[in-house]
């Protein structure tokens, strides 16, 4: 590649980061070849579709597919660029499964030539880019390799991990400042001169190692402060109080920003990350565990008191509002709502309602309960109880005067003017007075 012209990319893996990451670079001029092992993907990509939900995400992957900036591939080719975004979950003890990294880091040793940037982008464990590395000095021999050479590199080798928010994915790619992290200081130089090409906001130089904490870091900071505000919520349920009223007046305290208590936490990404810092470090992390611990305990706190409310009531029929892991997204994976809709759907059957305006049809494990979908208006008209499990835009406008004679249980506090939250045993005697 002359230095003047605009590097060959490959992207390794079509997610939710993938596709995207994809897209933006082919939007920068770059000739980009997307790679996954699904042929479907890689078909649907090719018609200029997308197979994932995103804002504005369709429109850009059909004008640079149309273009012919991006293509997809279920086999990988030589490129100047090659970024891999795969997934990284964990196993049943939380330990991290850096397996798809590695397979991906195969790939791109088959193909790699002197002059390229390898760069990863998975939420991975620290020193995951040091093994990447390993594993491609170990198959390409031939090749001078960072830290394994005393001469100038052939290649170069950084860790970048993405830090965008589902629903504003293309808008935070290019503007939110990134972290970019060489196993070198001249690995990092060149991953930066790549991302300055479709990246506005700033882009930081470090080591990877750090750069691979740094991310951790991000997710279980977001973790630990989602556990104090569920926390307290049950603390507020305890002993009586009002979690958003009390939540509401510290917050105007100027040093005290309380976040949202909700029904857990969801996504692939809080409740996963904080695990590789605790595997990593396992006697100096009880603070990060035990968040873990309130925030999966939130979501057994919710399906106790939803019960509690549905069977005080046996008469009332129940609309469960959301399943999806976060507000205005159709993303159902990891979801606490849909934990707990499912949950009470197995207890009571053809009571529960569910409305999510966000899917087509209800997921599988609903099939033979007898839990119907049904949209906010017929719940509002047909449903007695009301159980808020996601703050959709939609939700939150539904005025007072359509719920004020409900018995709400609001997981998320959407509305503030709802008359105090009946518990229980107010419940059961509003119902049957
Ligand atoms: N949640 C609460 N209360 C809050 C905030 C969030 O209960 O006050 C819940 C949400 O309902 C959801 C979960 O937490 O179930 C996570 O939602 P989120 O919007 O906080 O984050 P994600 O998982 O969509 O995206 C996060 C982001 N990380 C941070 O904000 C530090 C994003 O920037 C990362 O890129 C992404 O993880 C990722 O890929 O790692």
């Amino acid at each position: 590649m002359k230095s003047d012209s605009k590097p060959d990319v490959c992207v390794v893996g079509l997610g939710y980061i993938g596709l995207p990451t994809a897209a933006v670079i082919a939007r920068a001029g770059c000739k980009v070849l997307g790679l996954d092992v699904s042929q479907n993907v890689v078909d649907t990509i090719n018609r200029g579709e997308i197979h994932i939900e995103e804002v504005d995400l369709d429109g850009l992957v059909q004008g640079v597919v149309s273009r012919g900036l991006l293509s997809a591939a279920t086999e990988i080719a030589p490129a100047d660029v090659f970024v891999i975004a795969v997934p990284t979950p964990f196993d049943k003890d939380h330990a991290p499964d850096i397996s798809y990294v590695l397979a991906a880091g195969r790939s791109v040793a088959a193909v790699l030539k002197a002059g390229d940037v390898v760069i990863l982008e998975s939420t991975s464990p620290v020193g995951t880019t040091d093994q990447l590395r390993d594993l491609i000095a170990e198959l390409r021999p031939d090749l001078k390799i960072p830290g394994k050479t005393r001469d100038i590199p052939d290649v170069s080798i950084a860790y970048c991990p993405e830090r965008v928010l589902p629903g504003r994915i293309l808008e935070e790619l290019t503007n939110n400042d990134r972290s970019i992290g060489g196993i070198t200081p001249r690995c990092a130089r060149k991953a930066l001169a790549f991302y300055k090409r479709f990246v506005r906001g700033e882009c930081v130089t470090t080591d990877a190692r750090s750069a691979e904490m740094t991310k951790l870091v991000e997710n279980a900071y977001r973790d630990v402060n989602i556990a104090f505000a569920n926390e307290l919520s049950m603390v507020a349920d305890r002993m009586g109080l009002d979690v958003w009223e009390v939540i509401r007046l510290a917050n105007r305290h100027p040093r005290v920003n309380i976040l949202t208590p909700g029904p857990g936490v969801g996504g692939h990404c809080i409740a996963v990350d904080p695990w590789f810092i605790v595997h990593g470090a396992p006697e100096e992390t009880p603070l990060i565990r035990t968040a873990r611990g309130v925030n999966d305990h939130k979501m057994s706190h919710v399906i106790a008191k939803a019960e509690a409310l549905v069977e005080a009531n046996p008469e009332a029929k129940v609309a469960c509002l959301g399943l999806a892991f976060k507000a205005n997204i159709d993303d159902f994976r990891e979801s606490p709502a849909r934990f707990v809709t499912s949950r009470l759907a197995r207890k009571f059957g053809s009571r529960i309602h569910v409305v999510e305006p966000y899917a087509a049809q209800l997921p599988i494990e609903f099939t033979d309960t007898g839990a119907v979908q049904i949209d906010i208006d017929d719940a509002l008209e047909t449903c007695e109880i009301l159980i808020v499990l996601v703050d959709h835009d939609v939700f939150r406008v539904v005025p007072l005067a359509e719920r004020a004679e409900k018995l709400v249980y609001d997981t998320r506090g959407i509305w503030p003017d709802q008359p105090r939250v009946v518990r229980e045993e107010e419940a059961r005697l509003a119902l049957t007075a």
